[in-house]
């Protein structure tokens, strides 16, 4: 595999004159892992420069999922609200290192009090039900009020830690809709917490049956998955992506998985944006 270990430039972190611009989004939706009783929701979404001069017709749309206890903006400024991932990629497209795309970053809380508990257990029955919104309203959305490329080849969804757990749901779940996944420091909770770490083949076993139960046996995927060597949830990853190339699910061209690891990197945004950087131009 190419070797992705450039460090983000410096000045790749301060602001750019005409970069991309950012807007709020609000939406209905209903709480899927509850009642469905009504509830309203909100993204934010980046359009890169250009995009209102129309100069590109239509563009790829990468979705961003939080981590446990985050919000819409988390995945934009991280945690301790100093860094701005919107900065980085304005210079990657400014530098040519990346065509110009349309970033949408959601919420799979309910509300921001219900994010503040940042109880895990909560968060993964949240993940779990994300792609249900994911499905019904977002999508639908994004593709309606901007100027996409409505289609799986040219949609990509990735997260961090309980985002990537978000990420490997919404693979297992809308296939038909998402070609590219990018999880980050985050493996998939589908038979237990932690599972990828507790067991790795298992879940890879009963992620093969989601997908073919769902029909989604014959279609294509690319997963370009990363973390940090030091990362909390590095054991999990890394032993659910042993197996899974065990297990034959690295095929090829069609059938990608590529996997990385960073040296020294931990549980934070600061060594994501460093992931994304190398590796979001090889992503779509
Ligand atoms: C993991 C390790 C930790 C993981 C998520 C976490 C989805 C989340 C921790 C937290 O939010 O405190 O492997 O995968």
């Amino acid at each position: 595999m190419k070797n992705y270990e450039r460090r983000v430039p410096e000045e790749y972190y301060l602001e750019i004159p005409c970069g991309g611009r950012l807007e709020e989004i609000t939406y209905d939706s209903v709480i899927y892992c509850g009642d469905r009783s009504p509830v309203k929701k909100r993204a934010l979404v980046y359009l890169p420069a250009g995009y209102d001069d129309k100069s590109i017709e239509a563009y790829k749309v990468l979705y961003l999922m939080h981590g446990g206890g985050g919000s819409e903006e988390e995945f934009i400024y991280g945690q301790d609200r100093k860094l701005s991932l919107l900065h980085i990629i304005d210079h990657m497209i400014a530098a040519g290192e990346l065509e110009p795309l349309i970033i949408v970053t959601p919420s799979f809380y309910y509300s921001a009090e219900q994010s503040t508990t940042h109880d895990i257990k909560e968060a993964g029955t949240l993940t779990k039900f994300y792609h249900n919104e994911f499905r019904n309203e977002l999508v639908p959305l994004i593709d309606s009020r901007y100027r996409t490329i409505a289609d799986r080849e040219h949609r990509a969804f990735g997260g961090f830690s309980m985002g990537g757990e978000t990420t490997w749901e919404i693979m297992l779940n809308c296939l038909d809709l998402v070609k590219h996944f990018m999880p980050l420091s985050g493996d998939c909770w589908i038979v237990e917490e932690k599972g990828g770490a507790t067991f790795p083949e298992k879940t890879s076993e009963l992620m093969r049956k989601y997908i073919a139960d769902r029909g989604y046996s014959d279609l294509s995927y690319n997963v370009f998955a990363f973390t940090g060597d030091k990362d909390i949830a590095f054991p999990a990853l890394d032993a659910q992506i042993k197996a899974m190339i065990a297990d034959g699910w690295n095929t090829g061209e069609d059938r990608s998985i590529r996997y990385g690891t960073w040296a020294e990197g931990t549980h934070c945004y600061q060594y994501i944006y460093e992931y994304i950087y190398n590796i979001l131009p090889d992503v779509f």
